[in-house]
């Protein structure tokens, strides 16, 4: 039998200064703690202990030369977290924040992500401390090419596929899948949110906004209600608040707030235009990573500076931004001012005790690794494009997520819905994503 406190202050001892990784850790045992010491294969395996170490980590440096001529030196790195049910998937992440620990809870988090997409995917996470910020498009290059040469030693079609997060869009994919066959001489979908004239998926880009809100919607339709006329705040303004505010605003919502890590937007008229999406795009593009100048280019928003978006009275909250960007007291906020619903679009947006305020309270919480797995479900049917050679139309892969979404979703009510009716999504998903995970790392032995 495990005991949970036992189990974590080990965990603690193995994983110093590791709070991210121990954060999302904890949450994911706590969940299944119960379905673990009352299943003597789990026991016997040591299933816990196995899960929760990476299978390996690569650490390696990258250097490059700016602008000025001078040479910088950044981290890279990749971290191979399981490959029970695939190869390793998930993003590369580019920005100062980047840690070890960091791409371990990650990593972690992906893992179990991907188990609840159906698709046959294990997690990986890695990155790189390097500031996109006020970077030139051709440092941008310099520094992804680099990147590439190293990362390319560990990663393959078959074996470890990155893709996109934060400070990795479009371009910078461009940039490292052109060293890659620069490299390797070879045409293969090594990478995923490429580009559609070179072997991309239709909706990738949207895929994790559009997913996000189709989960939602699914949330919705379990307690009789639907998105028409809901207020709804965002928070961030890249690639992923961009997909929810077009899902958001098409099925009927209406779109108040976005943010940067300079303060946020309130927009009463609604961000819901063609000009505003394609402003948040140009926002992101300009290498800025501020949001101020959205109140500049529509006069009826208002920026805040310093602030996030919570105090906002909004029915539906999706904090897409980065982890742990809504705390305990933010919670408190949008419950006093009647919010019902908080889709996780970051990863681990939430702090533990955010959560734990929103499970308490009967919200309709909906985690990130259930919520956001879109952006990676895509990915997966990006892979199975470019094996089969051909690409599918927007609409074939567009249904496909909607599929997916509503699995994802089924499976959170499977393992989390309680005698009264309320579905903790945290737990029922936590749940379904681990059991398979296990099953598959008992069945292959170790
Ligand atoms: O957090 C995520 O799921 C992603 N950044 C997407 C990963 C992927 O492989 O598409």
């Amino acid at each position: 039998m495990y005991n949970i406190d036992k189990f974590m202050a080990e965990l603690e001892r193995k994983n110093p200064a590791q709070p991210e990784f121990i954060q999302a850790a904890k949450e994911v045992i706590e969940s299944v703690i119960d379905t673990v010491n009352e299943n003597p294969a789990y026991l016997q395996a040591k299933i816990l202990d196995r899960i929760t170490e990476p299978d390996r980590t690569f650490l390696f440096k990258v250097e490059w030369e700016d602008d000025n001529g001078d040479i910088q030196v950044n981290k890279g790195f990749r971290v191979q977290f399981n490959n029970a049910i695939g190869p390793y998937k998930g993003g590369l992440r580019f920005h100062p924040s980047v840690t070890l620990g960091g791409l371990k809870f990650l990593g972690f988090e992906q893992t179990f992500k991907n188990s609840l997409t159906t698709l046959p995917m294990g997690g990986g996470k890695g990155g790189s401390d390097f500031n996109p910020k006020g970077k030139s498009d051709n440092e941008i290059m310099r520094f992804c090419r680099s990147f590439m040469t190293e990362l390319q030693k560990y990663i393959g079609p078959q074996t470890d596929v990155p893709a996109g997060d934060i400070g990795v869009g479009g371009r910078e994919i461009g940039f490292m899948y052109g060293q890659y066959k620069r490299l390797r001489a070879e045409n293969t979908g090594v990478l995923t949110g490429k580009g559609i004239g070179w072997g991309g998926s239709l909706i990738r880009p949207e895929a994790t906004g559009f997913g996000s809100v189709y989960y939602a919607d699914e949330m919705l339709k379990h307690k009789n209600e639907t998105m028409k006329g809901k207020t709804v705040s965002l928070s961030g303004f890249g690639n992923v608040t961009w997909g929810c505010a077009i899902k958001a605003t098409e099925l009927g919502a209406k779109v108040l707030t976005i943010s940067g890590p300079d303060g946020y937007i309130h927009d009463e008229d609604g961000i819901s235009t063609e000009e505003k999406f394609n402003y948040l795009l140009e926002l992101r593009a300009s290498n800025n990573d501020i949001v101020a100048p959205y109140a500049e280019k529509f006069p009826n928003a208002k920026f805040f500076p310093g602030e996030k978006p919570w105090g906002v009275k909004v029915d539906m909250a999706y904090p897409c931004a980065i982890q742990n960007e809504l705390n305990e007291d933010d919670a408190k906020k949008l419950i006093a001012n009647g919010c019902q619903y908080v889709v996780e679009t970051s990863n681990m947006g939430c702090t533990a005790d955010a959560v734990n305020h929103f499970v308490a309270e009967k919200i309709a919480f909906g985690p990130g690794k259930a919520a956001n797995a879109g952006g990676v479900a895509v990915s997966g049917l990006e892979m199975s494009q470019n094996s089969m050679k051909l690409a599918w139309s927007k609409e074939e892969v567009d249904e496909k997520l909607k599929v997916i979404m509503s699995s994802i979703h089924s499976a959170g009510v499977k393992y989390g819905s309680q005698a009264d009716g309320f579905v903790n999504y945290v737990k029922g998903s936590n749940i379904a994503g681990f059991r398979k995970v296990a099953d598959a790392m008992i069945d292959l032995g170790y």
